[in-house]
């Protein structure tokens, strides 16, 4: 018998609408949900092969250990999680807590119940080295976040749908399909704003796949976007056309901002920037000007020199401009999920409580920078890491220096990892502990909502059931927290009370926790019967979820301040200022060479590299070069580079194109699957070479201590020997 199952896929923010057809437990066809009032139909090649994830051989069905000769074996989970435990309590009992850190990746940020249980996870172990993918791509915008609103995750999202100017500065929507900005078919909602007689304009080193949707595309050098964005805000002061109201009825702090910014004036930026001051000025009038219109930054300015600052300054220019809280601007989601009370509830929500034992890098929202565990495995001292705990994620591919990981992660006494497969960073674990494919499990947006405008809450079902022995992500790190001596919950005597409940065969699931967060959220019923707020079960009733209408305009609801203003001149952000300020009088080297990332339709970071559909075509790991540098440096078309940073020299397929700016080329990240030939057939026949071999873990943003991952400086030269294939260790 087939029967239908509707769900949004947990691949990216989009949640784009799927619908499954199953046969015997066995999908027989995926295809997108033309009935989904958002998505509406639109998928984009990942999704569309999601089922192939669950069908795939290569991925790890059982949990394995990794014997003497470097192969892995077939362990019971029993084992697995009786050896897992007992390591991991030796190595906490005799060097610390600390010496167990924890990487967890991006997958887990679309998986509600594993991230409630990495939460108890890290509560029972205890430890401060914890750290992850939101390092490299969010912790700037939280540290923003958190000295302007009080709270990480209060992020202003930019109202496409509304506006009419689109300032989009670092982000690539029509590839990613938006970051911190939900909204399902980016490419529509583009064309909508120019359809409507609006603008968009583009600011990137590269001619992006969504420059070539826009009005205006403006090419900036790498790490320029906080000096652009503040030059904005000095040209709106210059011309008068500053929105003195709202600076005063919202925020405290303009006039010693204002004082800062006198030095960033378009003309002093330009040599930083890479963008003429008439143009900056242009565009500040245009913003002015506009209806309405919104500025947006995101991972390309995040990722970055003065990546918090960039996040603070885009904010600054909204605010400013009086496009901060309003319809068509930059508006707070009040979502029926509240990623923000999350974080407050468990003690998240903060900056620089603690810093990293080598470097003294901060943590932030109890995350320290990615860019910290190679040093902290490998040098000696009081601390020292000694074990290593991923969960989804792959920081040897996407981490910078990450052949200094790989070397790092051979020594380490212990490591166990929960991921789907054998890759480039799991090969080093002594167990690993492979969930079922998500489809196996029900499935709810748990961050998502915190930055979609749309503030919908859904519920799905899983697709398929899952084979009886196997695990979800959440029940794996609810076994290690009980070895660890924790609870699901995290707070003792609920977990205690749980304890007596499960003698008589009461049974907890994090669809509990679910609940208890919709409930006690901004929108939920507080489990009064007579109050009309959401709970799961009303959540559950309706298939595409339930909608609790649009953002209201206004900050003040969002704040943690209890003045109920926003603070713009929190003491860190002044002193990046200033730094910034050094910055733009800097002489550069003639011939500098920057590199950047890039992200492709078919790519999702590290992984997807071994299904077929997504690997098929033109050669994706190429290296982008604009015919200047070529020349410069002697490269040709389709010929092979040797790329050279501080920390690595290798060499890549070339691209000769002027698509990326004069002393910018362009690499995307997460190739480099050659270490992985026995265990990933198809990826490691599309091997490539890693981005983040070349980047270096040593230079760091300065407020939040994110990995510098764009605008690494690099030489170039022909290369005698053919793309290395990145034959690693
Ligand atoms: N140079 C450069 N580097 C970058 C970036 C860049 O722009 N440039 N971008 C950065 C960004 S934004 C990010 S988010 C990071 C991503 O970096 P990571 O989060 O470290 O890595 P991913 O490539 O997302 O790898 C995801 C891993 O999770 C596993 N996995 C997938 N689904 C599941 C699941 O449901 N459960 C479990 N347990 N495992 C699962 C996969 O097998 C894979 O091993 O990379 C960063 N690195
Ligand atoms: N297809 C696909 N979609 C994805 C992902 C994927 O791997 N593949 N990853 C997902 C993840 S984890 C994330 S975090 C989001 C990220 O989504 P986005 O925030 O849209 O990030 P990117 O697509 O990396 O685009 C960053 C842009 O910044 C540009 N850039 C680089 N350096 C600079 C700079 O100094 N200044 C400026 N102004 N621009 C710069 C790059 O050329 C690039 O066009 O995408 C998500 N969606
Ligand atoms: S854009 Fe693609 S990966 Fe993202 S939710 Fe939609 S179908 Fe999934
Ligand atoms: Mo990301």
């Amino acid at each position: 018998m087939t029967t239908t199952v509707l769900r949004s896929c947990n691949l990216c923010e989009a949640g784009c609408g799927l619908t499954f057809e199953v046969e015997d437990n066995r999908i027989v066809s995926v295809q997108p949900d033309e009935h989904d009032p958002y998505s509406r139909g639109y998928v984009c090649p990942k999704g569309m092969a999601i089922a192939d994830i669950h069908h795939d051989p290569d991925r790890l069905r059982r949990p394995v250990r990794r014997g003497a000769d470097g192969r892995f074996h077939d362990v019971s989970w029993e084992e697995a999680f009786t050896e897992a435990g007992a390591r991991l309590r030796e190595i906490r009992a005799r060097h610390g807590a600390d010496a167990v850190a924890v990487y967890f990746g991006n997958p887990l940020v679309h998986n509600y119940s594993a991230i409630i249980m990495l939460g108890s996870f890290l509560n029972a172990l205890g430890s401060r080295n914890r750290t992850g993918a939101g390092s490299q791509d969010t912790s700037p915008r939280f540290g923003a976040s958190y000295y302007l609103y009080g709270n990480t995750l209060v992020m202003p999202v930019p109202d496409i749908d509304r506006t009419d100017y689109f300032l989009c500065v670092g982000a690539n929507p029509a590839i990613s399909q938006g970051s911190a900005m939900v909204t399902p078919n980016v490419r529509a909602s583009l064309r909508a704003i120019r359809e409507r007689g609006g603008k968009v304009v583009i600011v990137d080193p590269r001619f992006t796949e969504t420059a070539k949707l826009a009005d205006e595309h403006v090419f900036i050098r790498p790490g320029g976007d906080a000096a652009f964005l503040l030059a904005m805000v000095q040209a709106l002061i210059d011309a008068g056309r500053i929105d003195r109201d709202a600076i005063q009825q919202m925020a405290t702090g303009w006039d010693e901002t204002a004082q800062r910014l006198r030095a960033f004036s378009p003309e002093r930026t330009e040599r930083l920037t890479g963008v003429a001051a008439s143009v900056t000025r242009r565009l500040a009038d245009e913003f002015a000007a506009a209806r309405r219109a919104v500025a947006y930054t995101r991972v390309g300015t995040c990722n970055n020199a003065f990546g918090t600052l960039a996040s603070w300054a885009n904010d600054v220019l909204n605010l400013a401009a009086g496009r901060l809280g309003v319809e068509g601007g930059a508006m707070f989601p009040e979502p029926g999920l509240d990623g923000s009370q999350f974080v407050r509830l468990g003690k998240m929500n903060g900056h620089d409580r603690w810093r990293s034992r080598v470097r003294g890098l901060p943590e932030t929202g109890c995350d320290l920078p990615a860019s910290i565990l190679a040093e902290e495995i490998e040098t000696p001292g009081n601390g020292q890491v000694r074990a290593l705990v991923t969960a989804a994620g792959n920081p040897v591919l996407s981490t910078p220096n990450g052949r200094r990981l790989d070397r790092a992660l051979e020594k380490i006494e212990f490591m166990v990892a929960v991921d789907l497969y054998i890759n480039e960073t799991t090969r080093h674990a002594d167990l690993i502990l492979p969930p079922c494919w998500s489809l196996a499990e029900d499935h709810s947006e748990p961050l998502a909502p915190s930055v979609s405008l749309r503030n919908v809450v859904r519920w799905c079902p899983p697709v398929v059931q899952r084979a009886a022995d196997e695990l979800a992500d959440w029940e794996i790190l609810l076994r290690l927290t009980q070895e660890l001596g924790g609870g699901p919950t995290g707070m003792k005597w609920v977990d205690r009370g749980l304890r007596v409940a499960a003698k008589v065969g009461w049974r907890y699931d994090p669809q509990q926790t679910l609940d208890m967060l919709l409930r006690i959220g901004p929108h939920g019923d507080r489990y009064l019967p007579w109050r009309r707020g959401i709970n799961l079960r009303k959540v559950k009733s309706s298939p595409y979820g339930v909608d609790l209408g649009p953002a209201r305009p206004g900050v003040r609801h969002r704040l943690d301040y209890k003045d109920g203003k926003i603070h713009l001149a929190a003491a860190p952000l002044i002193r990046a200022i200033a730094e910034l300020e050094r910055e733009l009088d800097r002489e550069r080297a003639d011939g500098e060479v920057l590199l950047i990332g890039r992200r492709e339709l078919r790519t999702n970071n590290s992984w997807m590299h071994n299904v077929p559909a997504l690997v098929a075509g033109r050669e994706r790991c190429v290296l982008y070069v604009n015919p200047y540098d070529a020349g410069r440096a002697g490269l040709r078309d389709s010929e092979p580079a040797q790329l050279e940073s501080r920390v690595h020299s290798g060499v890549v397929p070339v691209r000769v194109t002027d698509e990326v700016m004069p002393g910018v080329v362009s690499l995307p990240h997460g190739w480099g699957h050659a270490a992985c030939a026995g265990w990933q057939s198809v990826a490691s026949a599309h091997a490539g070479v890693s981005a983040n071999d070349f980047t270096d873990d040593q230079r760091v943003e300065s407020v939040v201590g994110q990995s510098i991952l764009n605008g690494v400086p690099v030489r170039l030269r022909r290369a005698e020997s053919k793309p290395d294939e990145n034959a690693a260790a």
